[in-house]
Parts: structure tokens; C-alpha cells; sequence
């Protein structure tokens, strides 16, 4: 009754953003990403008779409120869904995705949870059921089941069962690299949940933004099949900066990004204005990842540490999926 599982977080090249079914967790466009080997989520879960509620413990310290209630609100997901019955569990989680860094830990956080949840169980589910087992927990994470590309399947059924990840190329095809750029000012954000909700709702450029998701799909693809870093680039930043757009129009607009993340933005284009094929791509947060080639890595990383308001740069390769320890 007792399992450890580790999982990577994801960064989306082509964005997910908007839901079909808030419950569900289904999206509006599919989405896909590249997994970090940086930054990674390891969780044990241990289920015991006689345990009256589940615990939750993150990097050793006890948590409680909202953290806890997510965990547990999971474990009940996955309880009924199996026809578990009431038994609880201990919880253990360590993460190194720095919490300032901005790198979303709920994906490979609830890819982790579900992983060693579901083994502690004894539940044997295959890849595409854990990927939608996991996407109930945070939509992003079901991604973080699979290393390297990975497309998040919107699907189209209501029940989402169709709606699940696969792996696009594994993190070996092709050593792209990430910069994680981590700004000093952080702004009182916009959650995801809300502001993707916003813009559903109330934004007239919602409706392009879903409509222009499937040529910049099809030709990231192909970018990937042929290692095409500039194909691959040119077109993450446009959908970065398509989503960004979204939220300019939304009812009241908000924008998650600062003066230093358009600093960032403006240092990514001026580095390809001297040689040096870099791309930015921004979630919902102010901070900046740049995608990167490895021969590129000492100017990338000297050039993003130097820009003022920057407090750190983490650099990253290509993670692998799930892993069971
Ligand atoms: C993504 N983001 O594709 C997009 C880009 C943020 C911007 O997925 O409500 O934490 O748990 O499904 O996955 C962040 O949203 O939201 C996200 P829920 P999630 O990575």
C-alpha cells in the first residue's frame, strides 16, 4: 500500500488555455509541451486502515488549508473512481522546482501524486489512463506523465475520455534546452484557474486565439520531426504572445507580465538580431523561459543574467516521463 513515484514539470510550447468543462478539466485547444529534467516533484503515498483523514507534507514541512484539501480532493477522485472505500493516506512530497522560479510544480506535482497514488493501490493503469487520471488533478500536469514533446489531446467526448496526452518525441530526439529566467518584482497574480476563465468568458479575441491553434499545431510537428530550432521558435513565441493577447481583452483586462518581463522578451529578440537563435515563451506568471540550443548555452545564460531585475537563471534539458522508485 506503499509507492514512490517521480515526475518532471512541463513547459508548453503551444499553450493551454481555456476549459470546455471546468469539473473535468477539459480543454479548449490542445496543448503541447517540452518536460524539464530540472525541475522535478518526487511524492510517496502510503495508504493505512485506521487513518481518519489524509496528510500531506511538502519539502518536510506539514501542510494544511488549501494545499492539503487539493491533495486529498484527488485522492477522493481517484477513491471513487476505483471503488477504493474509505481508507486514507500519508502523503510525502519533495520538490525542486524552486518555489520563486514561476515553473508550475502542479504538474509535476499531481503527475507524481497520481503516479504513486494509483501503484500504492495496486492499480496497473497504462500511460494514457494516467494521463487522464492525472489531468483531473491540473489539467498541465497529465502532460508531465511523458518526457521530451508531449501533446495534450483535448479530445471531444463530454466525459473526456479522449481527452489524455501522448508523446510527441522522446526527451533524447533532440537536445533543445531551457533557461528559466526568475524576476526580483513579483506582481500579486492572476491565478491560471480565474484568468483562464476570464478570457473564455469575456474576451473578444478568444475565439481567434482557439482558431489559430491549429496551423501552429500542425507546424510545430513538423518543426520537431525535422529539428527545425527556428520553425520550432518562431512559432512558440507566437502563440505565447497570441495567449498573452487574450487577457489584454478580457473583462476587467489584467496581463501577468512586468517591465522586466518585457525587458527579457526584448533581450530574447535582440540576441536573434546578433546570431543567436533564442525564444521566449511565458505561463501565467511574469517570469520568462527561453528556449535555447546547447551550443548557445554560455551566451544565453551570460546575456539573461546580466538583464537588470533578473534574479536568477535555472537552465534545463529534456526531462524523462514518470518514473517509479
Ligand atoms: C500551459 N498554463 O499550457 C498553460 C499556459 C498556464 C499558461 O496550464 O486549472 O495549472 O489546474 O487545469 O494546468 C496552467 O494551468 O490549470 C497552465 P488547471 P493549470 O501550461
Amino acid at each position: 500500500m506503499k509507492a514512490t513515484a517521480k515526475a518532471h514539470t512541463n513547459i508548453a510550447l503551444i499553450k493551454y488555455w481555456g476549459k470546455r468543462d471546468e469539473s473535468l478539466i477539459l480543454p479548449m485547444n490542445n496543448s503541447l509541451s517540452l518536460t524539464l529534467d530540472g525541475f522535478h516533484t518526487t511524492t510517496t503515498v502510503e495508504f493505512q486502515e485506521g487513518l481518519e483523514k489524509d496528510t500531506f507534507s511538502l519539502n518536510s514541512v506539514g501542510a494544511e488549508g488549501v494545499e492539503l484539501e487539493r491533495v486529498s480532493v484527488f485522492l477522493d477522485l481517484i477513491r471513487s473512481q476505483y471503488d477504493i472505500g474509505p481508507i486514507h493516506a500519508q502523503v510525502q512530497s519533495t520538490n525542486t522546482v524552486p518555489t520563486a522560479a514561476g515553473f508550475a510544480s502542479s504538474a509535476s506535482g499531481f503527475a507524481a501524486l497520481a503516479a504513486a497514488a494509483t501503484r500504492a493501490l495496486g492499480l496497473e493503469l497504462d500511460d494514457t489512463e494516467l494521463s487522464r487520471l492525472t489531468r483531473q488533478g491540473s489539467g498541465s500536469a497529465c502532460r508531465s506523465v511523458y518526457g521530451g514533446f508531449v501533446e495534450w489531446q483535448m479530445g471531444e467526448r463530454a466525459d473526456g475520455m479522449d481527452s489524455y496526452a501522448v508523446q510527441v518525441a522522446p526527451a533524447n530526439y533532440w537536445d533543445v534546452r531551457m533557461a528559466g529566467v526568475v524576476l526580483s518584482d513579483k506582481m500579486k497574480k492572476v491565478s491560471s484557474r480565474e484568468g483562464m476563465k476570464r478570457t473564455v468568458d469575456t474576451s473578444p479575441f478568444y475565439n481567434a486565439w482557439v482558431d489559430s491553434i491549429a496551423p501552429d499545431l500542425a507546424g510545430i510537428k513538423d518543426g520537431i520531426r525535422e529539428q527545425n530550432f527556428e520553425k520550432v521558435g518562431e512559432i512558440a513565441e507566437a502563440n505565447c504572445l497570441k495567449m498573452h493577447a487574450t487577457t489584454l481583452g478580457a473583462v476587467p483586462p489584467f496581463t501577468y507580465w512586468l517591465d522586466s518581463t518585457m525587458a527579457v522578451m526584448q533581450t530574447v529578440r535582440s540576441m536573434r538580431d546578433a546570431g543567436v537563435p533564442a525564444y521566449f515563451t511565458i505561463d501565467a506568471g511574469p517570469n520568462v523561459k527561453v528556449l535555447y540550443l546547447p551550443e548557445n548555452e554560455e551566451a544565453v545564460h551570460t546575456t539573461l543574467r546580466n538583464i537588470p531585475g533578473v534574479a536568477d537563471v535555472i537552465l534545463s534539458r529534456t526531462g524523462q516521463g514518470i518514473t517509479y522508485l
